[in-house]
C-alpha cells in the first residue's frame, strides 16, 4: 500500500472507530471494539475498499499506534481519542508527578480561567514527555506546552488512565493544577 493510500485509509478508520461508526454501517461494542469483517464490508459499501491485510498493516505501522487488535484478531478498536462514548476498561493508574499538554496561545485565556476540558473527546490527553505535547500543540499553530501537576491531582482524588501506547487520560484539569505555559519554539 502506498503511503498516500495508507494515510487516507487510516483517517477513514479513525473516523469510523472514534467518531462515526454509522459511516461504515457498524456499531461498536461498549469497549469500542468493531468486528473486523463487518468493518471491512462497511468500509467497502462506503467507498473505501480496505483488505484484511491492509487493515493489519495499518494497525501495525500507524505512526501513533492509534488502533489495536483483540487477542484472536477478529476485532479492532481505537486505543484513545474517542468522540463517541466507549469504556476502554483501563484501570486507574498513578501518574508521574508532572504531565504535559500541548495547545496554542489563543486557547490560553479560556484554559487559564476554566482549566483543560475534554472538549469533544472523552478525556484531556496528556503526555509524560514535553516533546510529544509540543507536537500535539503544533497541529494548530505555534505550540504552547502546559505542565500539569498530575501527582497533586492524583493525591486529590482525580483518576488517571494510561493507554498501552502511553497517552495519559483524565476527564479534566482544573486551572489550579496548571503551571505557567512554556512557549519556547
Ligand atoms: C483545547 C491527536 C479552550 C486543547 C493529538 C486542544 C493528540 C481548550 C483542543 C490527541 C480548553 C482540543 C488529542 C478550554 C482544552 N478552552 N480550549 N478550556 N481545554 N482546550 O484535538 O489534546 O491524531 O480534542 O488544548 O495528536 O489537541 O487524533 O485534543 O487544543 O494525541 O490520534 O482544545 O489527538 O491525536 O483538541 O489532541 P483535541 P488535543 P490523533
Amino acid at each position: 500500500m502506498d503511503s498516500k493510500r495508507r494515510v487516507r485509509t487510516s483517517r477513514f478508520l479513525s473516523l469510523v472507530l472514534r467518531h462515526d461508526p454509522a459511516r461504515a454501517g457498524i456499531t461498536l461494542d461498549p469497549q469500542g471494539w468493531a468486528d473486523i469483517r463487518a468493518l471491512l464490508d462497511g468500509c467497502r459499501s462506503a467507498g473505501h475498499r480496505v483488505t484484511h491485510a491492509e487493515l493489519v498493516e495499518i494497525v501495525r505501522t500507524n505512526d501513533k499506534q492509534r488502533f489495536a487488535l483483540n487477542a484472536d484478531g477478529t476485532r479492532v478498536r481505537a486505543r484513545q481519542g474517542h468522540f463517541v462514548p466507549v469504556d476502554l476498561a483501563l484501570e486507574p493508574t498513578a501518574p508521574p508527578e508532572l504531565l504535559h499538554h500541548g495547545t496554542v496561545g489563543r486557547f490560553l485565556p479560556a484554559i487559564t480561567t476554566e482549566g483543560l476540558r475534554s472538549m469533544s473527546r472523552h478525556d484531556v490527553h496528556l503526555s509524560a514527555d514535553e516533546a510529544t505535547a509540543r507536537r500535539v500543540g503544533a497541529r494548530r499553530g505555534a505550540p504552547v506546552v502546559l505542565v500539569v501537576a498530575a501527582g497533586r491531582m492524583h493525591a486529590d482524588g482525580y483518576a488517571f488512565r494510561v493507554t498501552d501506547n502511553g497517552v495519559w487520560l483524565v476527564p479534566e484539569v482544573p486551572p489550579e493544577y496548571l503551571g505557567a505555559p512554556v512557549s519556547r519554539a
